[in-house]
């Protein structure tokens, strides 16, 4: 069993914080004061959802309570207040990822803007004996709107497999390209479950030569570290708010030939040039895919998480991922048991550590580790088949934003050794 309380001086020495770059940002977030089992809260649960600091939640209320009305509508102040700050949010996101914001369109998350391309681009490009190129390391939310496309249009849908390092091969990928069957390639910049960072501008290059369009989903890139969608060059790139300090609401970046082509996704009000009895013209883009209203205090919210994010910088966020998961690497281990997952070091992968413990199913886990209050996720993280292929169910799973500290780690590995105590392993 791990030894996790007092040990060794040298052992002390090498779990006191090294540096704590953001020790200062924790007072930002409020749900950091809270107690819950008479323990302070060790939030390690991002890559599930990132908290909130008052900066984005201050704008929300304010925007509420005093400039509250609806987008491109109103022709008196309100509407012209609320009208400014949401496309001022949407440039400031946009500018944030290097793209144009009139092909940056808002959506309720990551998945729905899958699903935007799935339909919108889908149905009218991918066809029988066409291929949709996905990877084992996929969310559920890049497989299964590409299943339910290929059901549809009888295209298959082919998976690049994870080596054992836990990365993709791209010489697996050259020789499926080489088949010239495949129309679209679909892949995530950062895996949620073994944190893999994949080399995506390599792949869109290769995927481009070979003549297939490309998808990236950066929801759990975005979050935490410097995205340059110019340099990446997708046709189109999904991500999603709330794991980027924000509220709920997702962004699609789209390349303008395509988006121009494509069909709308979603019919409605706002989305349209001009409705006649029978047919429709439809709105400029971005707003040809935002039907309906929006979620105009979410986007307003997700531009102040994003200023404040950008006063840190991402280089130094992206830093303080690496640096916290690199620790979480050097100590998980000492819990008796343990195996981790994912690449070797932390070079390659962003802020999150998936592990099992010999003798407790990852639900149990969890669960002690609550009792400690130290939030972790447990289950297959909607990614079964990539479960599958490690040869587990489940995992648990660790992950950080800029409010966690060395301590946090130090956190976890004593509530393991507790759980271990309970399970009398
Ligand atoms: N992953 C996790 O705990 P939405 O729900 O649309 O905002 O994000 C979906 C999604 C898409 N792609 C990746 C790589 C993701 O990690 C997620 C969300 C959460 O890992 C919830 S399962």
């Amino acid at each position: 069993m791990a030894s996790v309380a007092g040990g060794t001086p040298k052992a002390r020495a090498r779990r006191a914080p090294a540096v704590q770059p953001f020790a200062d940002v924790r007072a930002d977030f409020p749900v950091l004061q809270r107690e819950i089992n008479g323990h302070s809260l060790v939030y390690l649960d991002s890559a599930a959802s990132a908290q909130k600091p008052r900066q984005v939640i201050e704008t929300m209320e304010r925007f509420y309570s005093y400039s509250y009305g609806t987008v491109h509508r109103g022709v008196y102040e309100l509407g012209r207040e609320a009208t400014e700050q949401f496309e001022g949010a949407r440039e400031r996101i946009a500018s944030f990822v290097g793209w144009d914001p009139a092909c940056s369109i808002f959506t309720r998350n990551a998945t729905e803007a899958i699903n935007l391309v799935a339909y919108a681009w889908g149905r009218d490009n991918i066809g029988a004996g066409d291929e949709v190129l996905i990877t084992e390391m996929e969310h559920h939310s890049n497989i299964v709107p590409w299943q339910l496309l290929c059901e549809e249009t009888g295209a298959r849908l082919r998976y690049l497999s994870v080596i054992d390092s836990g990365e993709l091969s791209l010489d697996e990928l050259d020789e499926v390209l080489a088949e010239g069957r495949v129309k679209l390639v679909a892949v995530a910049h950062v895996s949620n479950v073994l944190g893999t960072i994949n080399p995506v501008g390599e792949i869109v290059k290769r995927a481009r030569a070979a003549g297939a369009v490309t998808l990236v989903d950066g929801a759990q890139a975005v979050p935490q570290m410097p995205v340059d969608l110019g340099a990446i060059d997708a046709d189109f790139y999904a991500w999603t708010g709330h794991k980027a300090l924000g509220p709920a609401t997702g962004l699609l970046h789209g390349r303008r030939e395509l988006l121009q082509e494509m069909r709308p996704f979603l019919g409605g009000g706002h989305m349209i040039s001009r409705v006649e009895r029978d047919h429709s013209t439809w709105n400029e883009l971005p707003w040809k895919f935002e039907a309906g209203t929006n979620a105009i205090a979410e986007a307003i919210g997700l531009g102040a998480a994003i200023d404040y994010l950008a006063r840190i910088g991402m280089d130094r966020v992206r830093e303080h991922e690496r640096e916290l998961a690199a620790y979480a690497l050097e100590r998980l281990p000492e819990v008796e048991g343990l195996t981790l997952y994912g690449p070797d070091g932390a070079d390659g992968r962003g802020g999150v550590v998936p592990f099992t413990i010999e003798g407790m199913h990852p639900h149990d886990i969890a669960e002690l580790c609550d009792r400690e209050a130290v939030c972790v996720r447990a289950g297959h993280h909607c990614a079964q088949p990539l479960m599958r292929c490690l040869g587990v169910g489940a995992t648990a799973r660790a992950s950080f934003h800029v409010y966690n500290v060395r301590e946090d780690v130090d956190r976890l590995v004593h509530a393991l050794g507790a759980a271990r105590e309970v399970f009398e392993l």
